[in-house]
């Protein structure tokens, strides 16, 4: 058998998605998700002149050997663009080999290790009413796990607070860009965490998103403000490439930290996971280099009492969210999974067998990922171009969003 065509899809199904599907001469097909929110045209041309035409003919059994090759191959080492065109042909390798062996991927990654996969969902409000309903609302649907965002007084528009149903921040062709205030930021969360933890009680897991906004002293004193109220983890508190950054924080506070979105290599976490820096690594399959590569970065991780906490978000595919159950249920240090449900018409272009219950999500049983894309359904949908937002200062300062 050998790989004898690979197709670069992009669509955009409520938001762009670029998605590589592979073709084996046995008639077999394997998807793996590509998508890079912002620079998805980037990786669809990367994939096209610089690794399909590298495909066709190999064989798509010798995943390693063929991952050994996009990365040690390209000379040029590393990079979101680079790790997220390998990781969409290791994921389509991975979901052929499934197909093959007639099983789905948890089993030849060693099985399942739980009963399920524990998720967390993204609550959050205008106000604090509006966020103690939003958080009720997923426990009542079994969540155990909740991410909090508040709005901020004063800050008019801040990451991850919206009304829309589907929370899609990249939505205007060109960056849109919000005013940012770390002081009025700092000052009033806490006091969100207190109401929070007051109306649901000790045992909720509760997380919260800093998107990198803030600098390191910043980050411990907000850590250190909010252990009273025992957060699973404070995610991005500085900008993720600062990884001594996190050593200054550790000094300063208990509040467990997670980061590793951004990450596309296991080089960019070494050091952080080596040093018990961090708690959770948030790495995921579409931009680390896919299944083979992140399961270094898992096993890594294990050996230092780092669990997983994978990034999960809308614009990751449900092909990406499909690998990713599979590798969450058969590792030994999993830790929470990002949900954010996508669109209808997102799940329409990408039928998938994943199922949502009682706070876990159960991957599919079919052969391979249990995902595929409809094409001729992903055509009605065409590219539309999006770019995720900017933050500035109050004084003009250009600043993380
Ligand atoms: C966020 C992401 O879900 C998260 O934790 O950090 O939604 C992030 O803003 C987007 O993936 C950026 O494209
Ligand atoms: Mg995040």
């Amino acid at each position: 058998m050998n790989i004898v065509a690979a197709r670069v899809i992009v669509c955009s199904p409520g938001r762009n998605f670029v998605t590589l599907k592979i073709e084996t001469s046995d008639g077999l097909t394997g998807v793996g998700d590509a998508t890079l929110n912002g620079r998805e045209l980037a990786v669809a041309a990367y994939l096209d002149e610089h690794v399909v035409p590298l495909l066709i003919g190999r064989d798509p059994a010798r995943i390693e050997d063929t991952w050994q090759y996009l990365y040690k191959g390209a000379y040029w080492r590393r990079g979101p663009v680079t790790m997220t065109a390998i990781a969409a042909v290791d994921t389509a390798l991975w979901d052929i080999k499934g197909k093959v062996a007639g099983l789905p991927v948890y089993q030849l990654l060693g099985g399942r290790s739980r009963s399920g996969v524990s998720v967390y969902g993204h609550a959050n409000g205008a106000t604090i009413d509006e966020l103690l309903s939003s958080v009720a609302s997923f426990v009542s649907r079994g969540y155990t796990a909740v991410r909090v965002q508040a709005a901020i007084p004063d800050i008019s528009e801040i990451y991850g607070v919206s009304t829309a149903t589907v929370y899609e921040p990249a939505s205007a062709a060109l960056p849109t860009e919000a005013v940012w205030s770390t002081p009025h930021y700092l000052a009033h969360l806490p006091a969100v965490f207190e109401r929070v933890r007051a109306e649901f009680g000790p045992t909720l897991r509760l997380l919260h998103d800093a998107h990198h906004r803030l600098t390191p002293i910043e980050a411990a004193r907000l850590g250190k403000a909010l252990e009273p109220y025992a957060l699973t983890w404070l995610e991005d508190p500085v900008p993720a490439e600062l990884q001594d950054g996190y050593r200054l924080i550790r000094q300063h506070t208990t509040t467990p930290l997670a980061v590793g979105e951004v990450f596309n290599s296991i080089w960019d976490c070494e050091r952080l996971i080596r040093s018990q820096l961090i708690d959770y690594v948030r790495a995921t399959v579409v931009h680390a280099g896919g299944i083979t590569h992140l399961r270094r970065i898992f096993d890594l991780a294990a050996l230092h009492q780092v669990r997983t906490g994978s990034h999960g978000a809308t614009d990751l595919s449900p092909v990406c969210m499909s690998a990713a159950l599979h590798l969450d249920l058969a590792i030994p240090n999993f830790g929470l999974q990002e949900y954010m449900p996508h669109a209808p018409e997102t799940d329409e272009v990408f039928p998938h067998g994943y199922r949502y219950a009682d706070g876990y999500l159960h991957p599919s049983e079919e052969p391979g990922l249990g995902v595929d894309i409809d094409e001729a359904l992903a055509a009605k949908y065409p590219y539309r171009p999006a770019s995720l937002p900017v933050n500035r200062l109050t004084d003009g300062t250009l600043h993380d969003w």
